[in-house]
């Protein structure tokens, strides 16, 4: 009789721990802050506030992400901090600055590397080799949720006429804090003038810059082209972002909900992918309406003077960049 009641309690004390995370999992709300420097006008800001929506939407109200464009709160380096020190915190920044925690990740967007957006994004998703770096952010307290919210190639935006190096001497270009943009763009033969976007167009209008480089969706979102009238297409860099939440807060949420999240911010990234490839040749034909000229410029001379950039990044794992290459060429033969 004494084990039939033992067996009973303890089926009860299951029952009920079960309803209790049930309940708790029901009860489960969470408030996070999306933060980003993008403008209304982009792209990127309107996919953020669109998964924002969609994970509010498919978790009743559980998952609110309060989305924060154009620098209204932390960004860039700050943001990550944010990540890294375990706030209730999503940032939305180009990988080089997880780099700052994994190094690779700064030659995962490295100079002169990418050819298509869906390259980057096929080797971002499916290779064994970027999913041990995003291991490797997790270690140390980032949680990668996507790193394709591709926007478009960045070129070197400028009023003079840019076809090579020497052509960059003494020309200060702004750039993102990012270390790896600063050292690229002097390796490209300019002075970096690393400043926040939001200080940007004021910057270029004063001629406290003579230029700088981003691509043609931020030089018709943001109006760049009201100031500068000459792209040097050097593709440099593939304008993209990553999602970042910390591990702590993410491995607290219920798992349910952490796979609407991570569902939602990749497939939202798949169908940025796809949009900008579509807009891209409409956003150039505009760009030119409004007076903008486009030239070619000796790629292969910028290739050579930033391929030292890969050997010179603190930290990073020897031939990161050959096995990036390999992956790549992998990548490039399985389309042919
Ligand atoms: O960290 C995210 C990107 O690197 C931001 O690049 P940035 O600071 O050149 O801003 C791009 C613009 O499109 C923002 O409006």
């Amino acid at each position: 009789m004494n084990m039939k009641r033992t067996l009973i309690a303890a089926m009860a004390t299951v029952a009920l721990s079960f309803s209790a995370s049930a309940i708790a999992a029901d009860d489960y709300k969470l408030t996070l802050k999306l933060s980003h420097v993008f403008s209304p006008a982009e792209d990127l800001t309107k996919f953020m506030d669109e998964v924002a929506g969609i994970i509010k939407k498919k978790t009743d109200g559980a998952i609110n992400i309060q989305t924060f464009p154009q620098g209204q709160i932390a960004t860039y380096k700050d943001g990550m901090e944010q990540v890294v020190r375990g706030a209730n915190f999503i940032s939305v920044e180009d990988p080089s600055y997880v780099g700052d925690y994994v190094p690779d990740f700064k030659a995962l967007v490295g100079p002169m590397l990418y050819d298509t957006y869906d390259e980057y994004s096929t080797l971002v998703r499916n290779t064994k080799l970027v999913a041990d770096m995003k291991k490797a952010a997790e270690a140390k307290g980032i949680k990668i949720l996507a790193l394709d919210y591709v926007f478009g190639f960045r070129s070197v935006i400028t009023n003079k006429v840019i076809t090579k190096p020497e052509d960059l001497k003494g020309v200060k270009l702004r750039t993102p804090g990012s270390k790896l943009f600063i050292d690229t763009l002097n390796a490209m033969g300019a002075t970096a003038t690393p400043l926040p976007w939001g200080e940007t167009l004021s910057a270029v209008s004063q001629g406290v810059v003579d230029g700088l480089e981003g691509s043609e969706f931020t030089n018709l979102g943001t109006k760049v082209y009201e100031v500068r009238k000459n792209v040097a297409l050097t593709r440099h860099f593939l304008g993209t972002c990553g999602v970042y939440i910390s591990t702590q807060v993410w491995d607290k949420i219920p798992a349910k909900y952490q796979k609407i999240i991570a569902d939602e911010f990749d497939a939202g990234a798949l169908r940025m992918v796809e949009t900008m490839k579509g807009k891209h040749g409409a956003v150039v034909k505009e760009l030119e309406s409004y007076g903008v000229k486009f030239n070619e410029v000796d790629k292969k001379a910028f290739k050579d003077a930033t391929a030292r950039i890969y050997k010179e990044i603190p930290g990073v794992t020897p031939n990161v960049y050959d096995a990036l290459v390999g992956e790549l060429t992998k990548i490039r033969a399985a389309k042919k």
